[in-house]
């Protein structure tokens, strides 16, 4: 079924329940082979701080977590101490990546069962963790490849974390760059597996499709890709699906595909509420982003009118800007973020818009292609 997004609102009653009420992102965990150093990059390459920890030292034996925070942003990041369990599988199979996309619930057990009966795949049943902070309900579910949803419900909670973390105040807190939260999630899937997601995400979430782009969206030589960007009820939690398409050359999905051995998250969208500052902090920090050409700077202006942005920065800097009809958005693109060419982020600040800047796909897509050549996989 071709799903428009008319049809998918049209088939939500505007009285209905949402049978699936999100509170936005709780956090975005990563396995990855070295959690020691990957902490100390997101603090001193992004400006996370510090928040909790969990391993042997507070009874936790199989791994060890590093919990960051930055504003309302959370990333866990997380190392398996043996190599037999699924933590180092799958560290082994997909390189260092994002297993679990949590959602911040106030019913963990509701946000299961209403899943499960729509359809999901349970990952696993609620469970009920308590210290002397109070209690927490989590469970959780399957989505694309091997990544999962947690539901995480906190209203009986006061610590820093969840229970078997403990704070973790290192005296190392480099300053914070401006990142605030979560804009959105992408999760690249397979060759005409886009819909099944939809309609996953439809049925058994109760989310709706705002926007569909088709590979006729997405005019560069060689690459091709489709995308619809799911939301939830109350738009905090934006979920868009890539999927490959045919092109001239290999389309950046499927080289994610292959290197990643599999669906799974391909980007993490972070807002921003001052993109110059923060991208300035990240690119001084070392952080790679993607550039586009000066000629992308030439006609900005004529393509999004005025923007209350000096030009001059937004070229140094290769922040790119979008309009749609509710206002504009600025954006750029880190490079990937670990040796195999599969997660990256985005920096993005919106200024009205709701969209996901259509208007850069083709300067940002050929970016994209230029890396892959370099790496052979174009
Ligand atoms: O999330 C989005 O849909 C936009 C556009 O490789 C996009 O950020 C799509 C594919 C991609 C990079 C950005
Ligand atoms: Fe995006």
């Amino acid at each position: 079924m071709h799903t428009t997004s008319d049809a998918a609102v049209a088939a939500v009653p505007a009285n209905a329940q949402d049978f699936l009420p999100l509170n936005g992102t709780d956090y975005v965990e990563f396995y990855v082979g070295n959690a020691k150093q990957a902490a100390h990059y997101y603090k001193t390459a992004f400006g996370f701080q510090s928040l909790a920890y969990a391993g042997p030292e507070t009874g936790v034996k199989d791994r060890v977590s590093y919990v960051l925070v930055q504003n309302k942003l959370r990333f866990v990041l997380t190392t398996p101490l043996q190599p037999d369990n699924d933590m180092a599988r799958h560290i082994q199979e997909h390189g260092d990546g994002v297993k679990v996309l949590a959602l911040w619930v106030d019913d963990a057990r509701a946000a299961f069962e209403e899943t499960v009966k729509r359809g999901a795949k349970p990952y696993m049943e609620p469970v009920v963790e308590e210290d002397e902070f109070g209690t927490i309900v989590r469970s959780g579910i399957h989505i694309y490849g091997e990544t999962v949803h947690l539901f995480i419900e906190r209203k009986n909670y006061s610590g820093p974390f969840l229970p078997g973390f403990k704070a973790w105040n290192p005296a190392y807190q480099p300053a914070e760059t401006g990142l605030q939260y979560v804009d959105h999630c992408v999760g690249n899937v397979g060759w005409n597996e886009m819909n099944t997601w939809v309609d996953f995400y439809e049925q058994v979430m109760g989310f709706r499709n705002l926007l569909s782009f088709d590979d006729k969206d997405i005019s560069t030589e060689y690459s091709a890709l489709m995308s619809k960007v799911m939301s939830n009820g109350n738009g905090r939690v934006k979920f868009p699906i890539n999927e490959p398409a045919e092109g001239k050359k290999k389309s950046q999905i499927e080289e994610y595909l292959d290197f990643y051995r599999g669906p799974g998250v391909q980007h993490v969208a972070i807002a921003t509420n001052n993109i110059i500052h923060t991208v300035t902090e990240l690119q001084n920090r070392g952080v790679e982003f993607l550039t586009v050409p000066e000629s992308y700077y030439a006609t900005l202006l004529d393509r999004v009118g005025q923007i209350d942005e000096d030009l001059l920065p937004l070229k140094q800097l290769g922040i790119l800007v979008d309009r749609d009809d509710e206002g504009y958005l600025l954006q750029i693109f880190t490079k990937p973020v670990q040796d195999r060419p599969t997660v990256f982020f985005e920096i993005i600040q919106r200024k009205g818009a709701k969209s996901f800047g259509k208007g850069n796909f083709k300067a940002l897509f050929e970016s994209i292609e230029r890396e892959q050549a370099l790496r052979g996989n174009l």
